[in-house]
């Protein structure tokens, strides 16, 4: 039997009431987890993530839907009502889950899209399937979307959806926005479905990218593979009738919610966590700190390398330095995850047999899932945060540390190859490939005097708090409101 929970138990349960709304987002997943409880019993709890945040506001002033799978197959389940905001699930069968969300989006789109780290694999009935599931979202949020409303489709698991909604509802605005990067034309020509993946985008009037670069990229496959007219950010779209219309295509870089973050950061027991972390390490000198779902574009391996050189060399020593490394489990049944996390392990492994004393660890590896509470106490904890993807659309734990470091201390080493390195200009910047060159950025980080850290921080933690969520839903939305008053 399934029932729903709100996240806050004392709300009562609301009976689902699914009329037509406003304001539709689309989304591969419903803000929804599933709960076991101790006698086996299944329940639904609600998981207010970033965007869940960002977006509440807005879809609790106009009337707000949202369309999503619920995260297991072959689950049924009715329209109900969660804080306001009727949730549409999207049933997906156990094959439809392979070959759309691991086959497609998670080992076809995912490695061409961050500059085939990995090979992406092409097949045919992968591509079927994201049509075929494409098609049941766009269904699925036409069928509930009021007359004029919004529909905001989010990433790279519904590509198609823009276009299959405006065939379906053509009085509706439509928004879509890519989270994670969008690949330079020659990579992108590898995708068979390369013209039909583009038409998809181009349904929605304003198309979004975390980075300027990502527009560029987009705007030029447009022009090449379409030959469409592209005037700075707009694509005149023909409409085969000789007229047409127009499509805007610009960066919006997405951010956190700060409020919980400032919040726990303040907490004394988180505070007393962040020291019994420390404590429980030795209290080494400094401790770097890793948080990535176990993820091939994130550099974990390129980070550990470096880091295992350096104590190698000696200039770190391990009772001087803990590196803790939370790698979350991610797309386990995708290969080159499976094949990552083995990479990964028997590397941290080596470096922990060579380096470790019976009192300390090199490596600090945790291949597991905490809850926010702890992820901020580790936050506290560190002195250097280590961001070293080889591609990231943003990467919001960067964000996220320099967001709990109220006391304007730590420092952030950040990938240029993140949308974070294009905001966050203080941190200290790395091409994770260069190895001899991301071994100095630990050492200057490691060695960095705390004024110098005070004043990198300020400036950072301005950008971060300035910048949240909020603003990025809000110039997204206005960008949205000005097509519809065009
Ligand atoms: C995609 C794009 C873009 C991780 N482990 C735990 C945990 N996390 C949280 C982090 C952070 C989020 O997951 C990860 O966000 P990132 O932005 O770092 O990376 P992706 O998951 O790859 O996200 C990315 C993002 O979409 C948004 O547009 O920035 O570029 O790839 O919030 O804190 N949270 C908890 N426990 C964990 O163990 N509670």
């Amino acid at each position: 039997m399934t029932r729903f929970l709100d996240s806050l138990e004392e709300t009562p349960r609301e009976e689902p009431s699914v009329t037509a709304a406003d304001f539709v987002v689309v989304a591969n997943r419903l803000p929804v987890d599933r709960v076991v409880g101790p006698d086996g019993e299944e329940t639904w709890r609600t998981s207010p993530g970033g965007l869940v945040a960002a977006l509440e506001p807005m879809m609790r002033s106009v009337h707000g839907a949202w369309v999503g799978w619920p995260g297991q197959a072959d689950v049924e389940l009715e329209p109900f009502e969660a804080d306001g905001i009727d949730l549409i699930p999207v049933a997906l069968s156990a094959d439809e889950v392979a070959d759309y969300y691991e086959g497609f989006a998670n080992d076809t789109i995912w490695p061409l899209y961050h500059d085939v780290i990995a090979p992406p694999q092409y097949h045919r009935e992968w591509w079927e399937a994201y049509v075929i599931v494409n098609r049941r979202f766009a269904e699925a949020a036409a069928a509930v979307v009021a007359k004029d409303g919004t529909v905001w489709v989010h990433d790279y698991q519904l590509q198609l959806v823009p276009q299959m909604v405006r065939e379906l509802r053509p009085d509706v605005t439509i928004g879509y926005f890519h989270h994670i990067p969008f690949p330079a034309h020659g990579l992108y020509a590898q995708l068979p479905w390369r013209d039909q993946v583009l038409r998809g985008l181009l349904g929605a009037d304003v198309i979004g990218f975390q980075r300027a670069q990502d527009a560029t990229y987009f705007l030029t496959a447009v022009r090449r593979r379409l030959r469409y007219e592209v005037k700075g950010a707009g694509i005149a779209i023909p409409d085969g009738q000789g007229g047409s219309r127009t499509a805007v295509a610009k960066a919006f870089p997405i951010s956190i919610d700060t409020a919980p973050y400032l919040e726990l950061a303040a907490r004394d027991d988180i505070k007393a966590r962040a020291a019994e972390i420390r404590a429980s390490l030795g209290n080494p000198k400094r401790i770097l700190l890793g948080v990535d779902r176990l993820d091939y574009t994130k550099g974990i391996g390129h980070r550990i390398k470096a880091y295992g050189e350096l104590l190698e060399d000696g200039r770190l020593a391990v009772e001087d330095v803990t590196l803790i490394q939370v790698a979350s489990p991610s797309r386990e049944r995708v290969d080159a995850y499976a094949h990552l996390r083995d990479e990964i392990e028997l590397a941290v492994a080596r470096i922990n047999g060579d380096h470790d004393t019976v009192g300390h660890s090199a490596i600090r590896y945790l291949h597991q899932g905490y809850p926010r509470e702890e992820m901020v106490a580790l936050y506290l904890a560190a002195d250097v945060m280590l961001v070293t993807a080889l591609r990231d659309g943003m990467n919001l734990v960067a964000k996220e540390y320099i967001a709990t470091r109220t006391d304007n201390h730590g420092v952030l080493v950040l990938s240029e190859f993140t949308g974070a390195a294009d905001e966050l200009r203080q941190a200290v910047r790395v091409n994770p490939h260069d190895i001899a060159g991301l071994k100095d950025a630990i050492m200057e980080a490691v060695e960095m005097s705390p004024a110098e850290q005070s004043r990198r921080m300020r400036a950072l933690r301005r950008r971060v708090l300035d910048n949240d969520v909020n603003a990025w839903s809000s110039s997204f939305l206005a960008a949205l409101a000005d097509v519809r008053t065009r």
